[in-house]
């Protein structure tokens, strides 16, 4: 279950973090099919808990597997996921296998109206009884396998995946978003299931919908969240078999190497030699809606010229099942996304350069992000070649002769003649900007008949990298 089922030549996923659903499908039209995207993660589609001041997180919580929440309802899902096929754009959901929500005091009204004790375990509208869940406990040890996977992750009502009934009631609910037309699942805590329990799941699960574009026996493209770090008693090569793994270890060393604690040069042999996983079994990302709210080496969207290179990197290099992030602005880790007073998500608006305004960050519409996603696309199948450094920060390469890239995170301008593996011709540089109607609206780059090219990056331009390839010559 390693294979995302993208349309075309398409190959990155945006996950538009607390969406509506409504709003993802204009998306869809209006802007993901045109810059080319492959797909969508989307937040958890099931009824949550109510938690007060709306945190994101609250999403984390289930309490039914009735699809209502506060991007919608099943009908918004089913119409949302109808469009975005119906432009070759997958979507991935989000899903809590592990756990239902934490404690709560007294009895909690969902997102849908659904009525659950959660400190007594009782979930009636699944239903659930404390005979689901395993016995309480707290994860002290984060190296002791039984914690890890049979106790309560920050006191979420820990389910028992070995129990038949619990079995049952999790394949029909992937079954019924199949049903809908998802291409896959995005595992919430993987780490904190037996990787048999998710083996007998995911056999379990029927098919792709054929009536959605899929072809006859397609498998669900499943990616399993598992941090690991190294050295974990719980490692990610227990799941990769079963599908693919988010590579936290991709996130934070592109961090440190775009935030300048390690030498750009370095990235040179970047993949497995690093101890990422295998490519076709990595979810790589800059970072993702966790990870993003913590300090540390991991860039986010408040770190803008290194985020954006590190982004370059990340869609130019060939490796990884790669994923962006969509994220709404935040100053404290707890913050709701934008809503207005009666807690409604506001959908997100757009100023004339198609850049979100109120709320919403949308680095995926930031031109040298989309326009990267393009340049993915334009030299998918080409291997990597005539890596060029300054023995520094300065670095290049080629993807066949389709694509050419550098980078400059040195305090002095690069200012180079390098091979470019490109045919002869004028090229647009896509993050200055692009080829709009003949012309390049930022640099432009000649291409001489060896494939050599004059490439300038001054130290202080407003973006570090330079990209050109074939889509856009002039
Ligand atoms: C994940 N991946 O494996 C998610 O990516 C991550 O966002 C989820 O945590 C976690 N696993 C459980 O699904 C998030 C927040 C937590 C939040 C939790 C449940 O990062 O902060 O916990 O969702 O909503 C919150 C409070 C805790 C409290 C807990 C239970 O922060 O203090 O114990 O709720 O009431
Ligand atoms: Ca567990």
């Amino acid at each position: 279950q390693h294979n995302p089922h993208w349309w075309g030549n398409r190959n990155t996923i945006v996950h538009l973090f607390e969406w509506k659903w409504s709003d993802i499908a204009n998306e869809c039209e209006n802007f993901l099919a045109p810059q080319g995207y492959a797909g969508v993660q989307v937040s958890p589609v099931n009824e949550n808990i109510i938690s007060a001041g709306r945190p994101w997180w609250e999403r984390y919580q289930p309490i039914s597997y009735k699809l209502i929440t506060r991007s919608g309802n099943e009908l918004d899902f089913a119409s949302m996921v109808r469009r975005c096929n119906d432009v070759g754009v997958r979507i991935y959901v989000d899903v809590l296998l592990n756990h239902m929500s934490g404690d709560f005091e007294g009895t909690a009204v969902g997102t849908g109206g659904s009525v659950a004790e959660p400190s007594k375990k009782s979930f009636p509208a699944v239903p659930y009884t404390a005979a689901d869940f395993h016995p309480s406990c707290d994860i002290t040890d984060w190296n002791d396998r039984f914690q890890v996977q049979q106790c309560e992750l920050v006191g979420l009502k820990d389910l028992d995946q070995g129990n038949n009934w619990v079995r049952t009631q999790l394949i029909a609910f992937l079954d019924h978003l199949i049903q809908l037309g998802v291409a896959g699942f995005r595992v919430d805590a993987a780490k904190h299931m037996a990787a048999s329990d998710l083996k007998f799941i995911y056999d379990n699960v029927r098919d792709l919908n054929t009536d959605h574009g899929f072809p006859n026996n397609a498998r669900a493209f499943i990616f399993q969240e598992v941090i690991d770090h190294g050295h974990e008693t719980v490692s990610r090569e227990e799941y990769n078999q079963l599908g693919a793994v988010t590579e936290f270890r991709f996130s934070e060393e592109i961090g440190k190497a775009f935030r300048g604690h390690n030498t750009l040069k370095w990235l040179q042999s970047w993949g497995t030699a690093w101890g990422f996983l295998p490519s076709e079994q990595a979810l790589t990302f800059v970072d993702n809606h966790d990870n993003q709210r913590d300090s540390g080496e991991v860039l986010n969207y408040k770190s803008p010229k290194q985020y954006k290179m590190a982004t370059a990197f990340h869609l130019a290099y060939p490796y990884g099942i790669s994923r962006v992030m969509s994220s709404f602005g935040f100053d404290d880790r707890d913050q709701a996304p934008p809503q207005d007073a009666s807690e409604n998500i506001i959908s997100p608006q757009f100023d004339v350069e198609g850049a979100c305004t109120n709320g919403w960050i949308c680095e995926h519409r930031w031109r040298q992000i989309y326009n990267m996603v393009g340049f993915k696309n334009a030299v998918r199948g080409t291997g990597l070649s005539n890596w060029w450094d300054n023995g520094d920060n300065q670095v290049a390469f080629c993807r066949g002769s389709k694509g050419f890239i550098a980078f400059n995170n040195n305090n002095y301008d690069l200012n180079e003649t390098l091979q470019t593996c490109l045919p002869a011709g004028t090229y647009c540089d896509v993050i200055s900007g692009a080829k709009l109607n003949g012309a390049c609206a930022g640099k432009s780059v000649t291409v001489d008949g060896n494939g050599y090219a004059h490439i300038s990056i001054g130290a202080n331009e407003f973006d570090g990298v330079l990209a050109l390839h074939a889509d856009a010559k002039l």
